[in-house]
């Protein structure tokens, strides 16, 4: 939901804010079910037209915003773009990071177990090097300007950043990081909510 709000507000674009899911509830109802039969937030509605999938309504409020017979250079970058945001929820988030920042994020600081934080930071570190790696030749995940591929992106950096407290040993994500945190709708859709919302 952060991020579906979040792309909404960058690309400028209305939206009736319906919250459903977690305590707000909703999501078991006949009526939601007719919308997402999974019983899962975000779903979005568009005139009448529903989607669910998060990355499915990013990809389609941002493809509204390219020109109505895109060039090939647009159609190579969009690629570029869709490949990250497929890496990031294929490779990146499922199974490892999603395990590692629930770890973080549900065990209370007293109760952390030394060897296992280090074995789930372990396991994401060598993802988050290829993105600091692609992040050393371009500012952005997918090039010189902010994309649909920071989005879920920027949800994921957040967790790390906050998690992660050697800093300086992946550089160019939290260079990455302090160029969203510029970004007012990433302040307010990603940054200020627990660290266990997506
Ligand atoms: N792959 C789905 C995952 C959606 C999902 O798991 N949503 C969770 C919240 S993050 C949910 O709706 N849980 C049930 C609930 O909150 O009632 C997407 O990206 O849209």
């Amino acid at each position: 939901m952060q991020k579906v709000l979040w792309c909404a507000q960058e690309l400028d674009l209305s939206y009736d804010n319906i919250v459903a899911g977690q305590h707000y509830g909703l999501t078991k109802e006949v009526s939601f079910l007719a919308m997402n039969p999974n019983g899962r937030v975000p779903v979005m509605s568009d005139d009448g037209f529903i989607l669910y999938e998060s990355n499915a309504i990013i990809r389609y409020l941002w493809a509204k915003t390219l020109p109505t017979e895109p060039s090939l250079q647009h159609l190579q970058s969009w690629a570029s773009q869709d490949r990250w945001m497929e890496w990031t929820s294929a490779t990146l988030y499922y199974p490892l990071f999603r395990e590692f920042y629930i770890y973080f994020a549900r065990t209370p600081a007293a109760e952390l177990n030394t060897s296992k934080a280090d074995q789930l930071h372990r396991s994401v570190y060598p993802l988050l090097k290829i993105v600091d790696d692609q992040l050393a030749q371009t500012p952005y995940i997918a090039g010189n300007t902010f994309s649909m591929a920071d989005i879920p992106l920027g949800v994921l950096v957040d967790k790390w950043e906050r998690i992660d407290q050697q800093k300086s040993r992946l550089l160019n994500v939290s260079l990455y990081y302090e160029r969203l945190l510029k970004r007012e709708h990433y302040r307010n859709h990603v940054t200020q909510y627990a660290l266990n919302a997506i």
